[in-house]
């Protein structure tokens, strides 16, 4: 810890007096041992690692495997988001909506105050200034987490952009989102620290929207502890975007060029761990195409001077599911983390290199699994947490866009809405219109992953992919889709429902999905320019057997006719629970969806006649 400073630092920050004056107030509540100002060096970042690893919070890899890396093991208590300890702390509930826990913030924040209180005694508090978003674009927004975690401090190195030109761009008087976070784990004079400081008992992810502000308490983990991620970048900024007319989804950005150097940018909603990093890295099968990586979570979207929705990508990294990713599966992803990255949860081999489930076609024939036992094929567990993550940086992605960081962003051509439905809903579906699309977004359903707490598999709506991170109603967030749609002058881009997981009747997956999905995005671009046929059916647009390009695809016509085909009967059925769905929405639901619904059945029920 030699290279730190280990004061509160004066000169720079000064300059900031509301900065100064909070990081003051924090400290006089947490009461750190000492307080850090993160500058965003390497010399920082490695540091961060050092102090990892003597602690024992973190396991060096092998400099041959993994050079630069570290495995961290998290305690079994804090693997995952907590969606049911996640508050929308607006002034009232009608603000927070149906689908958000709320709670007054005047009495949140006592709550918390008194949690707070003492919780960074025997620690160091970190301040990390921070810039989602290319520091400096006009989409850009700068915000400051303060944290007691330094496996925070790594994994913001690498999510974000940090430290000391962060505070120059804020200047004196810059604003900007303030989060506090601690793992609620304070340590007394003569306590020895455990390897995943945390806090069994209590956890709380709250957001403050009118104030801008993130308290974070008891989690270290994701999402819940890396607060310019889910809490900034999407529950906060939906509600800027909200007020400042631009957008902030929950969508990775791709790049896709034909082979005749034509470009179109494409974004897709689907939930934490339905294949968003899949699909933005994906290596087509069709020859000639190529796609290029933008972001693969989150898009900040505004309209430029042409009409255009533009998009930037907020992170710096990617904070990716491990299990499942292989050289077979996702091999951009596997180049990307194949150094200076930060493995969490993952099983960890003889040879010092880190495993998941699917890394590679033969197990290890031991391991040490995350829960730090030995591990052998024949113990039966899974060596890896389902929900084990990869930090990586961005830059190191093989197939990065070279203008990923373009601080005006990327127009973007259509948006894709999707999740995990084994039944009835079709590989895609094109939008009649922004509103059918709109609509399209706000029924979207999927089952349940391992990246929330709780029980996986669970079919449950999850609009636009925004449920857990929609920072108010979503009956108005509904709204103001429909208001960026009805710009006058606007561009729009196209939209689209796809699902990758529909099954047959023994439950096996039709679409072979990975590098085969291109042939989906092709038939999408080339809708873009109205270059390709689409047939119009009650449910929307869809490719004709012959309009998608299946060259080369070992896939039975029974299969590709299965996956294209609309079950009148059972979207029939779907429409009283869409109904039910909208009803939660109360008199937030634009009328406009509602419409939709209408619309739906009464072409539905043409088509049954
Ligand atoms: O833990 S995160 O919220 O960052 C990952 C996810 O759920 O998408
Ligand atoms: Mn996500």
């Amino acid at each position: 810890m030699s290279s730190l400073t280990l004061d509160v630092e004066t000169t720079s920050t000064q300059r900031h007096k509301r900065l100064a004056q909070w990081v003051a107030e924090c400290a006089q509540l947490c009461t750190p041992e000492r307080v850090h100002w993160c500058d965003g060096s390497s010399g920082e970042y490695q540091a961060m690692m050092r102090l990892m690893i003597l602690s024992g919070t973190a396991i060096p890899l092998s400099e041959d495997k993994r050079p630069n890396s570290i495995l961290v093991r998290s305690s079994p208590a804090d693997v995952a988001r907590v969606e049911d300890r996640t508050f929308i702390c607006a002034r009232t509930q009608e603000e927070a909506g149906p689908t958000n826990n709320w709670e007054d913030p005047a009495k949140m924040k006592d709550k918390l105050k008194r949690l707070y209180s003492g919780a960074m005694a025997g620690r160091t508090m970190f301040v990390i200034p921070y810039s989602m978003g290319p520091i400096g674009s006009p989409i850009a927004k700068i915000g400051v987490e303060i944290t007691d975690s330094p496996y925070v401090v790594a994994n913001m190195h690498i999510m974000a952009r940090v430290g000391s030109r962060v505070l120059e761009v804020l200047g004196e008087d810059g604003e900007f989102v303030r989060g506090l976070h601690s793992v609620g784990d304070p340590l007394g004079p003569s306590d020895q620290d455990s390897a995943w400081p945390n806090n069994a008992k209590e956890k709380y992810i709250c957001h403050f929207p009118e104030t801008r502000e993130i308290w974070s308490y008891g989690s270290g983990y994701g999402g819940n502890a890396l607060l310019g991620k889910k809490c900034h970048a999407l529950r906060i900024a939906s509600v800027q975007a909200r007020d400042e007319g631009w957008m902030a989804e929950h969508m990775l950005i791709l790049k896709m060029t034909n082979p005749a150097g034509r470009v179109k940018y494409i974004t897709g909603a689907f939930p934490s761990a339905c294949g968003k990093t899949n699909l933005a890295m994906l290596i087509p099968t069709i020859p000639g195409w190529k796609v290029e990586t933008v972001g693969d979570d989150i898009a900040w979207m505004k309209f430029g001077p042409d009409g255009r929705l533009y998009a930037i990508n907020p992170e710096h990294g990617f904070f990716g599911v491990a299990p499942g990713t292989s050289m077979k599966s996702n091999r951009n992803a596997m180049l990307t983390a194949a150094r200076n990255s930060i493995f969490t949860n993952c099983a960890i081999t003889p040879e010092g290199d880190i495993w998941w489930e699917g890394m590679t076609a033969e197990k290890p024939a031991e391991m040490v699994d995350w829960l730090r036992r030995p591990w052998t094929p024949g113990s039966g567990r899974k060596p890896a947490h389902p929900n084990a993550r990869f930090t990586t940086p961005a830059g190191q992605c093989p197939v990065i866009a070279p203008e990923w960081e373009d601080p005006n962003g990327v127009p973007i051509d259509a948006i894709l809405f999707g999740g995990r439905r084994a039944g009835i809903v079709p590989l895609v579906t094109e939008a009649f219109s922004w509103q059918h699309g709109t609509f399209l977004g706000a029924t979207a359903s999927s089952e349940t992953t391992a990246a929330a707490a709780g029980k996986v598999g669970q079919l449950r709506r999850d609009p636009m992919a925004m449920l857990p991170f929609c920072g108010y109603h979503m009956g108005d967030y509904f709204a103001h889709y429909l208001k960026i749609g009805a710009r006058p002058g606007a561009k729009l881009p196209k939209m689209y429902y796809v699902n990758w997981f529909r099954t047959d009747d023994h439950g096996k997956l039709l679409w072979p999905g990975y590098g085969e999905n291109s042939r989906v995005l092709k038939w999408v671009f080339e809708r873009c320019d109205n270059n390709v046929q689409a047939v119009d059916t009650p449910i929307g647009r869809l490719p004709g057997p012959a309009d998608l390009d299946t060259n080369g695809l070992d896939l039975p016509a029974a299969s590709l006719a299965r996956l294209l085909s609309v079950d009148v009967e059972g979207w029939l059925a779907e429409v009283p629970l869409i109904r039910e769905h909208f009803a939660k929405f109360g008199s937030h639901l634009p009328d406009g969806l509602n419409r939709e619904v209408d619309e739906l059945e009464a072409r539905l029920r043409k088509a049954k006649k």
